[in-house]
């Protein structure tokens, strides 16, 4: 059976485990990393140099790492057509949104982690929090002003577009304070909450009440 290694609440990991949900196939997940550990054995780094979560290994040895690059395998392997868009220029802009929310939103991820998990309350700071926001607004603008023609980020049905995108769009919506109002954002983020995979895999793994472990 196909097997990812990582804690299911990983930034990475919840991108590829929502992904899964999607596809609605088998898979095995193994808690690793973060309190779990295990990066450093050598048996993970032949699996993964780097030492970091997610890695996928499937049963005849392969294995594959980058989330970004995991869920363009699952899509192109279980879902072509559909969440792996066939046509290039829409398998195009897909990736364009997928490469563009890895580089530049998921900045805002390091910020929501301090404020949250890293942190105690009395070293978290409202400032550093109200700098992140102020730095990802211009970003949000962007996706708000796509979303106005669009019901997912790749058009008008859910691909792998939307799996980096959708699941920071939950710690935004859902756990930034004080963020502006982004009226397309947050129709999208209700459209992403009817789906069981979404509240599965990211709203239960992204909500700072059930996060048991720190993320690094
Ligand atoms: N660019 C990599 C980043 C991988 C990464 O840094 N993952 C984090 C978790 S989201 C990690 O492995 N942290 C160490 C740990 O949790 O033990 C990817 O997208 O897969």
């Amino acid at each position: 059976m196909l097997k990812i290694w990582g804690r299911n609440d990983g930034s990475n990991v919840i991108k590829v485990m929502w992904c899964l949900g999607e596809l609605g196939i088998e898979f095995e997940r193994i808690d690793w990393g973060g309190p779990f550990g295990g990066n450093d054995e050598p048996e993970y780094r032949r699996k993964n140099p780097n030492g970091r979560l997610p890695t996928l290994e499937e049963e005849d040895g392969f294995t594959l790492w980058e989330s970004g690059a995991v869920v363009r395998y699952l899509c192109a392997k279980h879902s072509m057509g559909n969440l792996c868009p066939e046509d290039p220029r829409e398998r195009a802009s897909a990736d364009k949104w997928m490469d563009w929310s890895s580089l530049n939103l998921a900045n805002f991820n390091p910020v929501y982690l301090d404020y949250y998990f890293r942190l105690s309350e009395a070293e978290r700071s409202d400032a550093v929090m109200a700098a992140a926001v102020k730095n990802a607004t211009p970003l949000f603008d962007i996706l708000d002003a796509h979303l106005a023609d669009n019901a997912y980020i790749g058009g008008n049905r859910l691909t792998m577009a939307d799996f980096p995108a959708g699941s920071i769009t939950d710690r935004w919506i859902q756990w930034t304070p004080n963020r502006p109002s982004h009226p397309n954002v947050e129709a999208y983020y209700e459209r992403l909450l009817a789906r069981p995979a979404y509240q599965e895999h990211v709203i239960k793994a992204n909500a700072p009440r059930t996060r048991q472990v720190q993320e690094r």
